[in-house]
């Protein structure tokens, strides 16, 4: 059974909480965690690295030790550090690390005290209330561990975009081998671009049902066959994945890819408009009394509505009916109106190609201009810049400037803000750069008043450009943290600054709300790709979807400028 790299991932994150638990040297936790996210970002299948002897040390935040315990996950199927610390403390603890608000000491002392070992557990003990009386607990904390249970439940199985991804196009592509199949579509939230999803809807159009069915239930990676029929089959992948394949003939295809990308709440809203000019809206056709009109192509749904085409990511009925009714829809921005990036990091931090790789990686993109943008000092961590250091790369970015053609190299960084909202290097410093990005990577759990107070006195610092990864969220991981985000959209205007969508797959940060509220304020937003390695320039594509759900056009985007405009515009920031 092939290892996939979230699978070894995940391994690094249990161990890491549950070395939490065993309150066990804390660098050594912070360096699973590390590997987990590094593996996470991976863009290839570690087995296929370790099939062909790579080295693994190579990678970032991945020594010997972690390489050697990555080829046993891949050789053996499992990791021996693992297993051993299950064999010491119960497997249900993890999960419960992962509810917010209980980090491991609360985990530790809820299993040493009240012998808590899992979710099932936790949940008998809140509603008996047995959780109030620890020390340290109380009865307000009790109901948070309540409601994150409900929440819990809600977002148990659902994966990064960028995951499915990787398990989505080797199986269309599988399908698209089957006999007689015309077009294969993931619809579903997939097809809606949400960054995450909970399972995949793969629509089929082809005559014969039974022998595409066959043709699935081939593929090698299928762990699990939930149900099995000749116009729907749902199995489990070997990852846990779960795919809805479905299979319509050719003229309902237009229909049945309009009911399955959703959502749920477009197309009630779609129907409704149906039946008021007496058709019938379902995922077989467009029927007036019985007689079938056309339905082979998805814009015969909206035409028959008397609508425009609605682009999948808007379809999440939150005003796109009326907004197409209107004739008001946004032209969304596309992955080719972005000229350039303006974040991303190289060795001389926690990235991990030197900057001419990086630079030249970004130029092969097709990118006319990249920043770079490195941590500052306060990030031990990853040996963030220092002034001296700073001004050292300025002059390697300068001299590579000179030498390389075809893209313009700006000078930036991405200086912390610091808990009192300070910036955390100085104005004299900072002032030498093209572009200020500042970011919150620490105290993330201040109260909102206090995070909002924190991030508007940074803005206020007189060399600030763009606030990166606005709500600092990891997806599955860890929630945004508390901000009056609005405050901040209506500072970011009054500032002439600028707010980050951090296109990394687990950030995807603004989300799509903010993005119409920066759009409503006519703050522009930019997408970044964060990158810390030649092949994370992808990103961008990944950020261009997340803004297009947030009703993003390219005027609404600082990085869809020509250089000139964009340098106009940073300059007003660094005053
Ligand atoms: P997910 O899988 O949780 O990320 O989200 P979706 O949107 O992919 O939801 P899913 O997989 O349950 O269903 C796929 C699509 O099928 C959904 O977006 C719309 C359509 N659909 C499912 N159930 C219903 C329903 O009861 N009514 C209507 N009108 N459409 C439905
Ligand atoms: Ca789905
Ligand atoms: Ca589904």
């Amino acid at each position: 059974m092939p290892i996939h790299n979230e699978d070894i991932a995940r391994a690094f994150d249990e161990i890491a909480d549950l070395l939490e638990i065993d309150e066990a040297n804390p660098f050594r936790v912070r360096a699973y965690r590390n590997a987990a996210r590094s593996v996470r970002e991976l863009g290839r299948e570690l087995a296929d690295m370790v099939a062909a002897g790579e080295d693994l040390t190579e990678l970032p935040a991945i020594g010997d030790d972690l390489a050697a315990k990555i080829e046993q996950m891949v050789k053996t199927g499992h990791m021996q550090a693992l297993d051993k610390l299950h064999r010491r403390l119960p497997a249900g603890l993890e999960p419960l690390m992962q509810l917010p608000g209980l980090g491991a000491k609360r985990v530790a002392a809820l299993y040493r005290k009240l012998g808590i070992d899992g979710l099932a557990a936790l949940r008998r003990a809140a509603d008996a209330g047995k959780i109030r009386l620890l020390a340290g607990f109380g009865e307000k904390t009790e109901a948070r561990i309540l409601e994150a249970l409900a929440a819990h439940r809600e977002s148990e199985h659902r994966i990064l975009r960028r995951t499915a991804t990787a398990y989505a196009e080797p199986l269309v592509a599988w399908l698209r081998r089957a006999d007689g199949v015309r077009e294969v579509v993931v619809a579903g939230s997939y097809r809606r671009g949400r960054e995450t999803v909970g399972d995949l809807d793969i629509l089929v159009a082809a005559a014969d049902g039974e022998r595409v069915m066959q043709h699935l239930l081939a593929y090698d990676e299928i762990g699990e066959v939930l149900s099995h029929g000749h116009t729907r089959t749902t199995v489990l992948l070997r990852s846990g994945l779960q795919v809805d394949v479905r299979v319509v003939p050719r003229k309902s295809f237009g229909a049945a890819l309009h009911y399955f990308t959703g959502s749920k709440g477009h197309n009630i809203a779609i129907r409704r408009l149906g039946q008021q000019r007496g058709l019938k809206i379902n995922e077989y056709g467009i029927f007036k009394s019985d007689r079938r009109l056309d339905g082979n192509d998805e814009t015969d749904v909206f035409k028959a509505v008397g609508l425009p085409f609605i682009e999948p990511e808007l379809r999440e009925a939150s005003g796109e009916i009326e907004a197409a009714r209107r004739h008001r829809l946004p032209h969304l921005i596309e992955a080719d109106d972005l000229r350039g990036d303006l974040h991303m990091h190289t060795t001389a931090t926690d990235g991990h190609a030197d900057l001419r790789r990086m630079v030249l990686a970004a130029r092969d993109y097709g990118l006319e201009y990249v920043a770079v943008t490195e941590h500052s000092q306060h990030l031990h961590m990853v040996h963030g810049l220092d002034a001296k250091r700073l001004l050292a790369q300025i002059d390697e970015i300068e001299e590579l400037g000179e030498e390389i053609d075809g893209i313009t190299i700006l000078k930036g960084i991405e200086v912390d803000i610091l808990e009192n909202g300070d910036l955390d290097l100085p104005r004299e410093v900072l002032s030498h750069l093209d572009l200020v990005i500042g970011a919150v990577h620490s105290h993330f759990d201040l109260p909102q008043k206090h995070q909002t107070a924190r991030i508007l006195r940074a803005m206020d610092a007189p060399c600030f450009s763009i606030l990166a990864h606005p709500t600092g969220r990891l997806l599955g991981e860890r929630e945004a943290y508390a901000v009056d985000m609005e405050r901040i959209v209506e500072h970011a205007r009054d500032r002439e600054c600028f707010l980050e969508l951090d296109a990394q797959p687990q950030r995807l940060d603004l989300d799509d709300r903010h993005c119409r509220l920066a759009r409503e304020y006519g703050v522009l937003v930019a997408i970044d790709s964060d990158a810390h390695r030649p092949e994370d320039f992808a990103n961008l594509a990944d950020g261009v979807i997340q803004a297009r759900r947030g009703w993003l056009q390219a005027e609404d985007v600082l990085n869809t400028r020509r250089l000139s405009e964009l340098r106009r515009l940073l300059r007003r920031t660094m005053a």
